[in-house]
């Protein structure tokens, strides 16, 4: 079933040039972008975007990362788009994610992971809805 999915492309891929490196990867992976926005996130943003850990010890540093600089967020799609880019971009702490997984390939560490990406299809779609509007996505 095609499925529509939220990535942002996080400071450190910014920072780094690796957006266009990415960004060809999730293309050669299938997905399609049907919109895309260039943000720098308040911290009131990061705080809503990130509520679901605001009682975890990594909370307040995850914010000030995610709002250290600008961001790409990307409405991505594909065949089962939520499952697969969480595949492709590895597991959630760069130095033990899988060889060739994106963020074994563009991040650093636990924080700076390179990518974000929705996990689950309610949260894709509230996701989706905090950085687009409908007609963003038709
Ligand atoms: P996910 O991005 O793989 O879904 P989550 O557990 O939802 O991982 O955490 C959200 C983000 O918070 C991670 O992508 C990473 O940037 C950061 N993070 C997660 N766990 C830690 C940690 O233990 N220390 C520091 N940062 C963390
Ligand atoms: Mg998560």
């Amino acid at each position: 079933m095609k499925q529509r999915t939220l990535t942002i492309l996080k400071p450190d891929t910014v920072t780094h040039h690796n957006c266009g490196a990415v960004i060809a990867r999730l293309e050669q992976e299938g997905f399609e972008i049907r919109a895309a926005r260039m943000v720098w996130l308040s911290k009131e943003q990061a705080e809503v975007f990130y509520a679901v850990h605001k009682d975890k010890p990594f909370y307040r540093p995850l914010v000030e990362f995610m709002t250290s600089g600008p961001v790409w967020v990307l409405a991505l799609e594909r065949e089962d788009a939520i499952e697969y880019l969480r595949k492709v971009m590895g597991a959630t702490d760069s130095a033990k994610a899988a060889p060739g997984t994106i963020r074994q390939q563009f991040g650093t560490n636990i924080e700076r992971n390179a990518i974000h990406g929705s996990d689950s299809p309610d949260n894709a779609r509230t996701e989706l809805a905090f950085f687009f509007s409908t007609s963003d996505l038709a």
